[in-house]
């Protein structure tokens, strides 16, 4: 492996605290939407922010992730028919009832109408392992780089003005499928993107005390 000299930039601790400060408020805004408008979105704005997810660091370097933009409304109308499909069995059967006790607050049920009215769906996929013809290359810490690349993702899209949802139908082979993906695809996160519709709503949630999630020692 070539090494070549880190380029890195430092600031002053008061223009840290300021960046810190900044990036902390805007973060904070960031709410999971799931009443879209259907205004068009510029597709780069979508593109730059799955080049950021994919800056994120990776097992090895291995990038075991690949992400599929849709933006066809028949392959957007397929999508919703067998992710309801699933929801519809999830709510209706599958669920515990504590489970669905605490989905309450979020007003959520088996119909998925973000998932034809966002002007874009972004479905993540992990590869546990690379495929060169029949031979297979195990990937390390798949699920770890795939979250972060993840959240990357949603903090890029946040940060160009956009709104998403973390939307995670279960199970979701379907996706695969549709998406004709090759078999060592699975599909992780579902994320409808686009503007809020005018009137949506969010609910008030209530974020953990910083005592409550973080100790120092
Ligand atoms: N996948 C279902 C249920 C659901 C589960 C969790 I955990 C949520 O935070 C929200 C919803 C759905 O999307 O409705």
């Amino acid at each position: 492996m070539a090494f070549h000299k880190l380029d890195h930039k430092f600031f002053s601790e008061e223009e840290m605290l300021q960046r810190s400060v900044i990036f902390l408020n805007h973060m904070q805004e960031r709410r999971s939407v799931r009443e879209f408008s259907n205004k068009q979105v510029p597709l780069d704005l979508i593109k730059n922010a799955i080049k950021i997810a994919t800056s994120a660091p990776s097992g090895a370097n291995k990038q075991p992730w690949h992400f599929v933009i849709i933006r066809d409304s028949v392959v957007k109308k397929e999508i919703r028919h067998a992710a309801e499909k699933e929801e519809k069995a999830f709510y209706e059967h599958r669920a515990p009832d504590d489970w669905l006790e605490d989905l309450n607050q979020f007003g959520t049920n088996w119909e998925k109408p973000f998932l034809e009215k966002a002007p874009y769906l972004i479905v993540v996929f992990k590869k546990n392992y690379d495929l060169n013809g029949e031979t297979r290359k195990k990937n390390y810490y798949v699920n770890e780089s795939v979250g972060i690349s993840s959240g990357f993702l949603l903090a890029a899209l946040h940060h160009s003005g956009l709104a998403t949802l973390t939307h995670t139908p279960s199970p979701m082979g379907f996706l695969e499928n549709i998406l004709r993906r090759p078999k060592n695809e699975r599909a992780v996160l579902l994320i409808p993107v686009g503007y809020p519709a005018d009137n949506a709503v969010v609910p008030k949630l209530i974020k953990k005390e910083f005592g409550d999630i973080c100790s120092l020692v």
